[in-house]
């Protein structure tokens, strides 16, 4: 079955996480990714935090499946000039380094475009133009800035990050709707353009139900909070808001039975309008159907601590998986908190393949999330990360036509390390 992506060659030019999960995605859609590597060195996630001597890490065989390898040094004279032959053949460069980082090796889009004007150039950087712009940024970091750590965590405690990677793997998801977008905009203007994605901004485009809720302070206090119901007034910022739900049915994480020794023994339990009776009648409270203060939404609002603390009484008579059986026939919407022992231990995410199993020759079997996109006519088929220039030779004599002699001429100039 022909792949959505096939034919579409991209110049992989990125490291750590935010760009590699773009182009792993690229790769699931069916592109050729050539990932360019420093020779000897490769992307540095390689060897951060190694669990197997002398493998790749497990933090970058997840984050580059399906890829091929290829080690160039881009500040050697040979290497820019095999560089610009990637360029010349490739339908998208993806790049994350520090700013400027391209422009120093002598690759402006200026001079990109005069070496193919169809090339789409898509740039992660931790900033937009402005202040920042020349920062180097890490997740964390994306993820303070974006608006995510102050309104995250308890009101009583320190801002918190998420374990989402929502500033790298977040930003990967918007560049590669970018650069899809770009494809087909190509397709009609045959130009490339260049796209760029800053992780402050995919970070506040994922928070900005708090930047609704800033500006619904000027309105009152957010009666949906729980702090509204505690009677603590509210300052100039959204606060945080714990385990509130973050839209209009308002829900809570409860305990539920066990939790005394397991740390994810609890439940998300939301009091959707439509099924108040159902959960009343569930916790054993008929009469908060019609009582005065409980029976209408908006009333509600200033008891939120005593109906949670209700209905986790009941929670905590069953495990998690007890309280999901007992209210999903009732369309009560709850959801159990699995850890992550759990989810790679649950054989429907195998069977619909967002988890697989993945065979490596460094490091064995190990367990991955496949892709997390599902298009029926071109589903993706996971296969391992490259070891650091397992293709080298395969990309310059079939990818860019070098021959033999060529290549010989190549690896004397130091230009791709040791071919393999
Ligand atoms: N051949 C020769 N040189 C190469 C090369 C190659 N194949 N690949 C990279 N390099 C060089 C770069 O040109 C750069 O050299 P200069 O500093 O002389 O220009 C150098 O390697 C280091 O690149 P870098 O500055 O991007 O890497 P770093 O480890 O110092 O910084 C990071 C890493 C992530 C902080 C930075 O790349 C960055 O801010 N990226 C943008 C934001 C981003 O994506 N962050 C998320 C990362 S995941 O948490």
């Amino acid at each position: 079955m022909m792949k959505a992506l096939q034919g579409i060659k991209v110049l992989d030019f990125t490291h750590v996480q935010s760009g590699p999960t773009c182009t792993q995605l690229l790769a699931w859609f069916g592109a050729d990714v050539i990932k360019v590597e420093r020779p000897g060195v490769g992307d540095a996630t390689r060897q951060q935090l190694v669990d197997v001597d002398g493998a790749d890490s497990l933090y970058f065989t997840m984050l580059n499946h399906n890829k091929r390898s290829i080690e160039l040094n881009s500040k050697n004279e040979t290497g820019k000039q095999i560089l610009t032959r990637l360029i010349e053949t490739c339908d998208v460069l993806v790049e994350n380094f520090a700013p400027g980082a391209l422009d120093r090796m002598g690759f402006t889009w200026e001079r990109i475009q005069e070496i193919n004007p169809r090339l789409i150039m898509a740039s992660i950087k931790g900033f937009g133009p402005g202040k920042y712009q020349d920062c180097k940024v890490y997740e964390n970091v994306a993820q303070c800035a974006g608006g995510s750590a102050s309104t995250t965590g308890f009101r009583d405690g320190p801002p918190l990050v998420t374990g989402a990677q929502i500033g790298d793997s977040g930003t990967g998801l918007h560049l590669c709707l970018g650069i899809v977008t770009a494809l087909f905009h190509r397709e009609k203007s045959g130009r490339g353009q260049k796209v760029t994605a800053a992780m402050q901004d995919s970070v506040l485009n994922l928070a900005r139900v708090k930047l609704r809720d800033q500006q619904r302070l000027a309105a009152g206090p957010l009666k949906e909070y729980s702090q509204f119901g505690e009677g603590i007034p509210f300052g100039d910022a959204t606060p945080r808001a714990g385990n509130d739900s973050g839209g209009g049915q308002p829900g809570r994480i409860l305990r539920c039975k066990g939790w005394e020794q397991d740390p994810n023994a609890y439940t998300y339990f939301i009091i959707q309008a439509a099924v108040w009776e159902k959960v009343c009648d569930i916790i054993g409270e008929p009469d908060w159907k019609t009582k005065e203060g409980y029976a209408k939404p908006p009333q509600r609002l200033d008891k939120l601590n005593e109906i949670f603390e209700r209905i986790e009484k009941w929670t905590m008579t069953k495990t998690k998986f007890e309280v999901m059986d007992a209210c999903n026939p009732l369309d009560i919407p709850v959801g159990p908190i699995l850890s992550m022992k759990e989810i790679a231990e649950d054989e429907g995410l195998y069977a619909t393949g967002t988890l697989v199993k993945v065979d490596h020759p460094e490091r064995g079997e190990y367990i991955s999330v496949g892709c997390p996109i599902k298009l029926s006519d071109s589903p993706a088929d996971v296969q391992r990360s490259p070891l650091l220039g397992e293709h080298t030779t395969e990309i310059l004599t079939d990818v860019l036509g070098y021959s033999a002699e060529e290549l010989a001429q190549i690896i004397e100039s130091g230009a791709v390390g040791a071919a393999k």
